[in-house]
């Protein structure tokens, strides 16, 4: 079942249900913010305000065509997409599958003059399966940076392990300095790291829970967590939410970017297991 649905606020999202999973993917950003098969995989912030114009705290945003901030863009961090409208375009279900296809209405803006074609195409199964395809349908080549930025709810940060990411370079945000990966990742202070080169799968381990994640057409992934005192400066998080999420962000940040010539195509494609 695939239904639109509406908050009081008029902000309107879809509602799927199958066998195997339901998720709420809301139209503006194209944002999912609840995916659930035996319990729920993505965090939101219970102070995350579902307006217009406004990210949704968690879930996870779509940043597009900017990842972060970049040097001579006049873009906002993160880019647009996620506060922009989508509209559905496409809807296939099975007994024990859902695919979605929603398509920004408008891709071009003052600070980003390109003709484009972008979509992302949701399975909802067992697994999570998101595909982010940008085409160039403009005359110019086209740079653009990007992440799915998955918020995962996780039983305490304390408990968890990041698997996968040993012996990779990564930039830390919170020093500005590239440094190496010498183990796997625990998390006791603020992390804001864009790792390098990835070419494995990342495990989420959290006490004896699993979640495995698969990124292809991506070489890089994000790992974030504010801990207190950002979290203190964030209006829409409590003052603990630090404790309940992190985010492992399937990418093509720094020097991992795109460029498209006319009529290409590029796909970043996340699956959750
Ligand atoms: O992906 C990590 C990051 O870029 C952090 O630096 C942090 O600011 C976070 O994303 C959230 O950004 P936002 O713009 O959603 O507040």
């Amino acid at each position: 079942m695939i239904k639109l649905k509406k908050f009081d606020n008029g902000f309107e999202y879809l509602e799927i249900i199958n066998k195997s999973a339901s998720a709420k993917i809301a139209l503006q950003g194209a944002h999912i913010f609840s995916f659930k098969r035996d319990s729920e995989l993505l965090w939101v912030s219970e102070k995350s305000k579902f307006e217009n114009g406004t990210a949704i705290r968690g879930g996870v945003p779509i940043c597009w065509p900017q990842f972060g901030l970049q040097k001579n863009s006049e873009l906002k961090q993160h880019g647009y997409a996620r506060t922009s409208l989508w509209e559905l375009v496409n809807t296939k279900e099975e007994e024990e599958l859902s695919i979605v296809t929603l398509k920004l209405k408008n891709s071009k803006h003052k600070h980003f003059d390109y003709e484009s074609e972008v979509t992302i195409t949701f399975y909802i199964g067992y697994e999570l399966k998101m595909h982010l395809k940008t085409k160039n349908t403009d005359d110019k080549p086209m740079k653009i940076t990007q992440a799915l930025h998955t918020y995962f709810r996780i039983s305490n940060i304390s408990n968890i392990s990041i698997i996968g990411l040993k012996n990779k370079s990564y930039f830390d945000t919170v020093d500005a300095k590239i440094k190496k990966q010498n183990s796997d990742i625990s998390i006791s202070s603020e992390v804001d790291r864009i790792y390098q080169e990835v070419d494995s799968d990342i495990v989420l381990q959290d006490n004896d829970k699993k979640i495995i994640i698969k990124n292809t057409n991506s070489s890089s992934v994000i790992v974030w967590n504010p801990w207190i005192e950002k979290c203190h400066n964030m209006k829409d998080v409590k003052d603990d939410a630090y404790k309940n999420f992190v985010c492992i962000e399937s990418a093509n940040a720094s020097k991992d970017f795109i460029t498209l010539h006319k009529d290409e195509i590029h796909t970043l494609i996340t699956k959750i297991i």
